[in-house]
């Protein structure tokens, strides 16, 4: 079989450090793999498997024989050196915001869009979509596919994860402080997260809408390649270290009964079903989301104030599918049929 020389750019983050753990689970034919951040990290070990990786500093890099970059370093860095390393031969799987909404890079959940990978060619990137996207389009896409959507509207309660670690931390150390009757301080979030919704995640745009709400309007109606589809989000974050959940309400094309809907989710490829009328008949981020593969599915049921519309709630961890999971996924598309 053959073997691939692998970057994981941004080894050190909290998405980095899940590609890297992810490689290793999935047996993910490796011949090299290299962890590469900024210099702040470089000489720092981390663990792959069970061996471990000397960090080396992205920027004295040389991707000429590198087959593969998974790229997780922010937005800015990846503007910078996804198409360095694209012109030297590596094809990059990128995990920002950055390439995004780019009309010649391909957008890709392998579940949804996998055709789109083949575009790769064209400039040597694949993008990653946003999280919330992720988990919310592995569930509508057999919906999509049998009766059509007309609008999504959707809610999303986000872990601190998407932050970063100082978020983690600092989520932390509020409640601590909370609990122990102490003063707070707010450094990552302008108001307080323990025991609170911010409804309010990535910068403010002019329509009143925060960007990771357009991002899943953007990124919705290009991956699905329909222009048409009509998508109104709120993207709220909560107190929770990992995963993200979405209540999402949908006017389908046609009428879809509760069953049928459920029976479609039951059968379609990284979907799991937990849907009971009972105590804990559902799914949670920190009882199924955390540190797991599938998108969660459960309250399924009509919506009583529309004659096509069904309602659900949609749990997935936001570091795995939500990123490096779905990173993962792709390339192993590409060394199957690609690379
Ligand atoms: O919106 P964007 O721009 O697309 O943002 C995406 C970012 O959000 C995170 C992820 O950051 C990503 O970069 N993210 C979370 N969930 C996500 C999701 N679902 C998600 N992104 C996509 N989908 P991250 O925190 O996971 O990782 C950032 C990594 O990038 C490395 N990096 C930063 N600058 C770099 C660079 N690598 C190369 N060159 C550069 N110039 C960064 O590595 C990290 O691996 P690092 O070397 O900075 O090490 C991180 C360690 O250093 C500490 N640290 C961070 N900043 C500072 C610092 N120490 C001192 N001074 C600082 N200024 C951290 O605590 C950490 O231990
Ligand atoms: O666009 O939960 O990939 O803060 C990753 C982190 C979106 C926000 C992205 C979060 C960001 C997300």
């Amino acid at each position: 079989m053959k073997k691939y020389n692998v970057a994981v750019v941004g080894a050190t983050g909290a998405v980095g450090e899940q590609m890297l753990a992810i490689l290793a689970q999935r047996n993910f034919p490796i011949n090299n793999v290299y962890a590469l951040a900024s210099s702040r990290s470089a000489g720092k070990k981390i663990a792959f498997g069970d061996i471990e990786l000397e960090v080396q500093d992205l920027a004295e890099f040389d991707f000429s024989n590198t087959q593969i970059g998974l790229f997780s370093p922010g937005a800015s860095i990846s503007k910078e050196y996804a198409p360095k390393a694209a012109a030297q031969g590596c094809v990059v799987v990128d995990n920002t915001s950055q390439f995004r909404y780019d009309d010649d890079i391909p957008l890709v959940i392998p579940e949804v869009n996998a055709h789109q990978i083949a575009n790769y060619k064209v400039r040597g990137i694949i993008a990653n979509p946003n999280c919330s996207t992720i988990q919310m389009l592995v569930a509508l896409k057999p919906l999509y596919d049998a009766v059509g959507i007309e609008r999504i509207n959707v809610a999303t309660y986000q872990a601190v994860s998407g932050t970063g670690a100082d978020a983690i931390e600092e989520l932390s150390q509020q409640s601590r402080a909370i609990l122990d009757n102490k003063p707070i301080n707010c450094d990552v979030y302008p108001k307080q997260i323990a025991f609170n919704a911010l409804p309010h995640i990535d910068k403010f745009m002019d329509n009143g809408y925060t960007k990771e709400e357009m991002k899943m309007v953007w990124e919705t109606q290009k991956i699905m390649e329909d222009d048409s589809i009509l998508v109104n989000p709120t993207t709220v974050r909560i107190p929770v270290k990992y995963g993200h959940s979405e209540a999402v309400h949908i006017e389908l094309k046609e009428k879809l009964s509760v069953q049928k809907a459920r029976d479609l989710l039951a059968a379609a490829p990284g979907v799991v079903v937990i849907d009971e009328h009972k105590e804990g008949g559902y799914p949670t981020a920190v009882t199924e989301g955390e540190g797991t593969d599938p998108v969660y599915v459960g309250r399924i049921r009509e919506d009583i104030s529309h004659p096509r519309g069904l309602n659900m709630w949609v749990v997935s961890d936001n570091l795995r599918k939500g990123a490096a999971l779905n990173s993962i996924q792709i390339a192993e598309v590409l060394i199957n049929n690609h690379i």
